[in-house]
């Protein structure tokens, strides 16, 4: 094609695109609009020998296939009203099966928007036939287990587990005479399939249809398929603006603890960018920790994880008892007000008096301290909600009164900003495809030539010299960092055995513990009962003390949001090989080429930012990972001691063991942690040195002498659509 052809062309498309420019776009006119001009680009790139075409076509079909999500957990102990909640927010009544007659949600269920047609889904992940069977006889092995120590809790799974799907009595009977029942057929045929997908336009058959894979009932036993799921997820139809890319994760409050201590769900955790903590308002200020349920995951949220905000959710305001508000609360209500405004007065009285102290008690929780960003004014929030007010409008609140509207716009801003995010984003590596579009057809001439030699020489000058300097910034991170866990070596070895017996052999008469430590040696060292009341983790104890001698610093140089001055991310953001007084000011080579390099160097920057994130949780839980693995065998020996006095037993096996490999243990987890931030270190550094002499060889090798085709137009386009994003 020659470059007449691609002048006509722009010409004719310029004056379309130039006038919507000037009015302000919205960030989804500004991500239209950029990839307008990519398909443009593309459609002409396609028709042009340009070197290096196919790498920049493959950059830009990379871009098309970016996608982002938002994870917000929601938690709260059982009946709380967490899935009502969460069909308010979404404005569907009863989308999420929620509990009443002693029914609740069972599994963990994640609701993502659905993008392409107007049906509530549902797709259900099923165990597979093999791995049923072998659930099954770990059922019946619990089932049939009647020591002195056997856990009650997962007794009572297996129980509930089975009379769920077989029918009541079904525990009753042996695993052979179940296999006799032909609802055990029915369940293997209906296993064969991995997945099932439930589909819907109509909510009320949607929500029935789903229900009976995630909801558990003791009101009636039988054909609940809960034990069979291993997740669900929900996909709900016109919510664009409030869940394109964000997942909300309803977790039940109680259930199958297997579950709940295994690995994926913490690994879930890790995935919150934020969390509601949803307690009826009855509770929320009395309970002596509303914080609980947060409590046990707080490592896995704060320095493991990402959690950059807490929502405190207090549910059913509508809820009250009015004269009896009044009296304990002093009120001075006026005897003319009728009894619903008597009534309104009392629950919005409540809302600020919860606000008030939940706010008092988060200020003195252990929790504050734990997330780095906690000093933020919009880290904790509370919400004083009704669900059902919202629903009914001929209850006593407005629909702003029930604060559901108010809560709603959390996820909504979110997910603004992540398009924003998503939108900037694209604008900048478009801009760094067209300017290296550019770059490779410059005129070749002798002169060009010379600046070639010379741009290139003194960019891999340049990157040698910020390689050095970025290296020189890690180490000193790391021997801070190795300052701070020899502090906390120390510690643990002094502190480790009393903070052992302090789990395992606790002074205070505990009826049934030792069901509880036979439980924790069963599995690796954590303890973490039906209704989340009791959680003990024998490994995250030992590793307390590393934990609380770096924690700052952690904070410090892995913020969750924001800059420190010291963190990770302010390195690798200072890092460049543009100078702005490089050689030869004002050639037009030069300033292509710069301009490429400065625009890979941002789209670089802005990809490490994810694996920083990523790898710093690593980095984090590698304390608690080695402690559980120089553990692991000392907890199977502890688990295997049988016979009269075995608690006594395992105690002293633990306590022995600790006291044994102290040293040698908590040296390995300080090293494994310093390991994996060097590895991170190298990672960065190759990533930006592959990625920036990639580039700097494809915009300084061979160009071609023909100018095929002009960008600089869309270029000046992209830069304004970026300044529009910048304000
Ligand atoms: N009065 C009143 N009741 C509510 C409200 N929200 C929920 N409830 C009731 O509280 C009970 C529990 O609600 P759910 O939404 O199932 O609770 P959950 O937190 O999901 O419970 P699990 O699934 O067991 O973890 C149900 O009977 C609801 O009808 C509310 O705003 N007002
Ligand atoms: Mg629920």
């Amino acid at each position: 094609m020659s470059s007449q052809g691609t002048k006509r062309k722009r010409d004719q498309e310029s004056s379309d695109s130039d006038s919507s420019i000037e009015s302000p776009l919205t960030d989804m006119g500004i991500m239209l609009k950029a990839k307008k001009i990519m398909k443009r680009v593309t459609d002409i790139l396609v028709r042009t020998d340009i070197m290096h075409k196919d790498i920049i076509i493959s950059k830009i079909e990379k871009m098309n296939n970016v996608s982002k999500k938002a994870t917000i957990g929601i938690f709260g102990k059982s009946g709380e009203g967490k899935s009502s909640l969460l069909s308010a927010v979404l404005g569907t009544r009863d989308l999420l099966p929620s509990g009443c007659f002693g029914a609740c949600t069972a599994v963990v269920t994640q609701v993502e928007a659905n993008l392409t047609d107007s049906n509530y889904i549902a797709e259900i992940e099923l165990y597979s036939n093999e791995e049923w069977e072998k659930e099954l006889k770990d059922l019946f092995r619990v089932l049939s287990d009647e020591s002195e120590d056997r856990d009650d809790d997962m007794f009572q799974i297996a129980v509930e587990k089975i009379t769920a799907l077989y029918g009541a009595d079904a525990d009753k009977k042996t695993l052979e005479e179940l296999q006799e029942d032909e609802r055990f057929a029915e369940i293997e045929t209906f296993l064969s399939c991995n997945k099932k997908t439930i589909s819907n336009n109509d909510v009320s058959k949607f929500s029935n249809d789903v229900a009976s894979y995630i909801i558990h009932s003791e009101a009636s036993p039988g054909g609940w398929y809960w034990p069979l799921v291993k997740s669900v997820t929900f996909k709900v139809p016109d919510c664009h603006n409030l869940l394109e890319h964000i997942v909300l994760v309803d977790i039940p409050g109680s259930g199958d603890c297997n579950k709940l201590r295994d690995d994926k769900w913490k690994s879930k955790l890790r995935e919150c960018s934020s969390v509601w903590i949803v307690s009826d308002i009855k509770r929320a200020t009395t309970d002596k920790d509303p914080w609980g349920i947060l409590n046990l995951c707080i490592e896995e949220l704060g320095p493991e994880g990402e959690c950059k905000r807490i929502n405190f959710i207090c549910t059913k305001t509508d809820d009250i008892n009015a004269p009896a508000y009044i009296r304990s609360a002093r009120l001075t209500i006026s005897e003319d007000k009728s009894l619903n405004d008597q009534k309104k007065v009392c629950i919005l009285h409540r809302n600020e008096l919860s606000k008030t102290r939940v706010k008092e008690k988060f200020e003195n929780s252990e929790i504050k301290k734990r997330f780095s960003t906690a000093t933020d004014d919009n880290f904790l929030n509370v919400f004083t909600v009704s669900s059902n007010a919202f629903f009914e409008h001929n209850l006593i609140l407005g629909p702003s009164e029930t604060e559901i509207p108010k809560l709603r716009d959390d996820p909504r801003i979110l997910n603004k900003n992540i398009n924003r995010e998503l939108t900037s984003d694209y604008v900048n590596e478009a801009r760094e495809v067209l300017s290296l579009i550019q770059s490779v057809q410059l005129d070749r001439d002798k002169k060009t030539e010379e600046t070639k030699v010379k741009v290139c020489m003194e960019l891999e000058n340049n990157l040698k010299k910020a390689l050095n300097e970025l290296d020189s910034r890690f180490d000193t991170i790391y021997t801070n960092l190795e300052k701070f866990l020899s502090k906390g070596v120390d510690e643990s070895v002094q502190l480790c055995v009393a903070s052992t017996k302090a789990i395992i052999a606790p002074n205070i008469d505990r009826r049934g513990f030792h069901k509880i430590l036979q439980a924790l040696c069963k599995n690796g060292g954590c303890y973490w009962s039906k209704n989340w009341d009791v959680i003990l983790d024998l490994n995250r104890q030992l590793g307390k003390h590393l934990h609380e001698n770096i924690y700052e610093y952690f904070n410090l140089i892995f913020p969750v949001t924001g800059t420190t001055g010291k963190s990770v991310q302010e390195q690798i953001d200072k890092f460049s090989i543009i100078q702005s007084d490089s050689a030869s000011p004002g050639s037009p080579i030069l300033h292509h080429i710069q301009n490429f390099i400065k625009t890979v160097e941002t789209n670089l920057k802005t990809l490490l930012k994810r694996v920083v994130v990523d790898r710093k949780k690593k980095i984090y839980s590698s304390i608690q990972t080695t402690i559980e693995k120089e553990m692991s065998s000392y907890y199977e020996q502890a688990a295997a001691v049988t016979g009269i006095g075995s608690m006594k037993k395992r105690q002293e096996l633990l306590i022995t063991a600790v006291d044994e490999i102290k040293h040698d243990m908590f040296n390995k987890a300080k090293i494994e942690m310093l390991t994996s931030f060097k590895n991170l270190k190298l990672e960065i550094k190759n990533a930006l040195e592959f990625g920036l002499n990639e580039s700097m060889k494809l915009s300084l090798s061979e160009t071609s002498n023909v100018k095929m085709m002009d960008v600089s137009r869309e270029i000046e386009q992209l830069e304004r659509l970026a300044e529009q994003l910048s304000n």
